[in-house]
């Protein structure tokens, strides 16, 4: 195993001290709670020398691919990663930098018929010269992030690049707060996550975007992407219809969902959403559902900071401080066969390190503590995966960021029983 050596960037430093500050003058006493028992597990390294690993996903059984941030799909095959590189997409995308950043590859979901009909879908985000109209002085918008769907070429293992169209395409007034969440529920529909346009605080607009619903920043949309190209919306839509409402949107108001999974037993949607300054929360997807930002973070208010009003925002299921780590990284729920005690239970992690699971009990979610034993100290947490027999993947980066193009400091380890 390479031993990984961790270098705060500048803006982390600075983060980390502002929160310092903030936890100090406002919440002396705040106690951190884990009302379910810790964990011990495992891991094994499967691939390293990633650039900035974002996703992983398992198009066979023992065929995995992972997304670099950069633009590649890597292969990795029977637990190693290969030379070949399914696509990449670096020159549709922005110049992705080298220190902390959040554009880029960012995920790629497969088709629920990918088997047989070769079908993936990306996220990433790209280079605009349109003028956002809410600028003070007539400023482009920062980049554009879209969904885009690829086929495989038959019978091979890369993509077919001229099979490239756009499903989806947002502009960003900032280069923050993307989202970037994909996944496909079981009624066979796609799921994306929009942030809320980025800076902070949501300062967008008269009410901010996570609560303005003529726009899909702050939102979970949910759309069709097997009629009519480039995709329909699916009429039990819970907006459909209504004037000033944008009829993809599924559910409102989030900051930054990064990402989006669903519990293959239960078919719950469980949402990783990024707080600002204090919360970071785990949200379960229900249609029509608000879950508050700008107005709350977690179960706080936010905006504004006292005597806000919580009727009508559903409640996360479970949220920490940032005593505790500064952006949660969703997990999945295991269903896997080869740690019966994990079976269930949802698995996430804080950008920082800590790894934690929430499990049902009774209306409540409880949290608990995971060790993982042989797990890279100082090693920031990026993405998880799961095969396709349930085992569950989490992907690390031993850098605060990119890197230079080229830069190899990522890697992806399964997670094994202890
Ligand atoms: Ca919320």
């Amino acid at each position: 195993m390479t031993k990984i050596t961790f270098t705060k960037t500048l803006a982390y430093t600075l983060f980390a001290s502002a929160v310092a500050v903030a936890g100090m003058t406002t919440l002396p006493s705040f106690i951190n709670s884990d009302e379910a028992p810790g964990i011990t597990l495992n891991c094994e390294l499967v691939a390293q020398g990633i650039q900035a690993p974002t996703a992983m996903v398992f198009p066979g059984p023992n065929t995995g691919w992972v997304t670099e941030q950069t633009g590649k799909i890597r292969l990795v095959r029977d637990g190693k990663l290969t030379g070949t590189v399914v696509l990449d997409v670096k020159n549709k995308m922005v110049r992705v930098g080298s220190g902390y950043e959040e554009k880029g590859l960012l995920n790629v979901v497969l088709h629920p018929k990918f088997n047989t009909n070769g079908k993936f879908y990306l996220f990433y985000s790209r280079n605009t010269s349109t003028i956002n109209p809410d600028s003070k002085n007539g400023r482009k918008f920062d980049h554009t992030d879209v969904v885009a769907e690829y086929k495989m070429l038959p019978q091979s293992d890369m993509a077919d690049t001229a099979s490239a169209h756009i499903i989806l395409a947002q502009d960003k007034p900032d280069g923050n707060h993307n989202g970037s969440g994909l996944v496909f529920g079981a009624d066979g529909y796609l799921y994306v996550t929009f942030g809320d346009g980025g800076g902070q605080r949501d300062e967008h607009g008269t009410i901010g975007n996570g609560q303005d619903m003529n726009t899909w920043l702050g939102k979970v949309l949910r759309v069709n992407v097997d009629g009519d190209a480039p995709y329909t919306v699916p009429k039990d839509n819970p907006y459909v219809g209504k004037d000033g409402v944008k009829p993809e949107i599924w559910a409102a108001g989030f900051r930054n969902p990064y990402r989006i999974t669903i519990d293959k037993t239960s078919k719950q949607l469980f949402v990783g959403e990024v707080g600002q300054d204090l919360y970071e929360e785990v949200d379960i997807l229900e249609k029509g559902a608000n879950y508050g930002w700008r107005v709350v973070e977690g179960n706080h208010c936010h905006n504004p900071n006292t005597g806000c009003s919580f009727t009508g925002y559903t409640a996360p299921i479970s949220e920490y401080h940032h005593s505790e780590g500064v952006s949660v990284i969703g997990g999945n729920v295991y269903n896997g066969s080869q740690i019966p005690g994990l079976k269930g239970k949802y698995l996430f992690g804080d950008w920082t390190g800590p790894v934690w699971y929430l499990q049902k009990a009774g209306k409540a979610w409880n949290r608990g503590k995971v060790t993982i034993k042989n797990f890279p100290r100082g090693a920031k947490i990026t993405g998880w995966g799961e095969d396709q027999s349930g085992e569950m993947y989490i992907l690390l980066n031993a850098e605060a960021g990119p890197g230079p193009y080229g830069a190899t400091t990522g890697s992806a380890y399964k997670i094994t029983k202890s």
